[in-house]
């Protein structure tokens, strides 16, 4: 048996089964055995996270308890985001944050961890952030990459329109436009025009990465 594999799957299973305690000493036990914390974030935690979304979808659970499973989660994830390597000097500045009318804020949360881990700074805007706020921190903070993320098919359309308001005020050219969240996809994020998608917080890394190289 791959043991740092089973621990991973141990902390997702606890995330799961909600048990923050658990999670918490399985998080502990993930870097006492010298698993990379991102490791432990990416397969043990958001998977656990991914796995309430399929239980959430099928009826087996309800929003109680996708509560008490995210409770559990920042329980490992506080844990674990003070060891996520740190990236040195800052390489450039992200703005990220959730749009408007959506408050899910895990996955934007992990991809936060995971990018000033590589190195950038962030400018967190938070969730249920409004689209001129998205504009103006563009227009006043100059970082030349802002990242939105949408869980809802209602209000992935909006980050569509913050690309069309960035373009009116004349700021598209100095920023570039990075989207991602569970219904999105690369297709709806070239049709909104932005200039990178990311199913999952590693490959968001990669292309914040591309990103800032080509700005
Ligand atoms: Co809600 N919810 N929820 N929810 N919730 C979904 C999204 C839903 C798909 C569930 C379902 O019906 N199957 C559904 C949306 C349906 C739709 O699309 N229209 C839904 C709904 C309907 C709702 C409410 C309306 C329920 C209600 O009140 N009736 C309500 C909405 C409130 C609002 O936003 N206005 C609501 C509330 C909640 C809770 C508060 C209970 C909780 C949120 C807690 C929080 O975030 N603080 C919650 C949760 C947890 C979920 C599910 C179960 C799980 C989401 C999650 O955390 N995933 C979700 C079901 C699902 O997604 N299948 C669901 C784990 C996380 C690690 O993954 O966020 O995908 P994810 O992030 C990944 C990648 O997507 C990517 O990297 C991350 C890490 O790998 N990524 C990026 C994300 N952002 C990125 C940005 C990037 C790049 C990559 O670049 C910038």
């Amino acid at each position: 048996m791959n043991l740092p594999d089973n621990l991973c799957a141990q902390l997702a299973a606890a995330v799961v089964a909600m048990k923050p305690g658990r999670v918490a000493e399985l998080a502990r036990q993930a870097l006492a055995q010298g698993i990379p914390a991102e490791e432990a974030i990416t397969n043990g935690l958001a998977a656990g996270m991914r796995r309430m979304g399929e239980r959430y979808a099928a009826k087996e659970c309800f929003v109680p308890e996708v509560l008490l499973a995210s409770k559990a989660m920042y329980a490992g994830f506080d844990i674990l985001k003070e060891h996520v390597a740190e990236g040195g000097r800052s390489r450039g500045k992200v703005i990220l944050g959730v749009v408007q009318g959506d408050i899910h804020d895990i996955g934007k949360n992990i991809v936060k961890v995971m990018v000033q881990a590589a190195g950038f700074e962030v400018l967190d805007l938070g969730r249920n952030v409004s689209l001129p706020d998205f504009v103006k921190a563009v227009g006043t903070s100059e970082a030349p990459v802002l990242g939105m993320s949408s869980l809802m098919t209602t209000t992935m359309p909006r980050m569509g329109k913050v690309i069309e308001m960035l373009d009116k005020e004349g700021l598209r050219p100095q920023v570039k436009v990075i989207v991602g969240g569970a219904p999105l996809t690369a297709e709806f994020a070239r049709r909104i025009g932005a200039d990178a998608y990311a199913p999952d917080a590693h490959s968001a890394v990669l292309q914040v990465e591309r990103l800032i190289r080509a700005s």
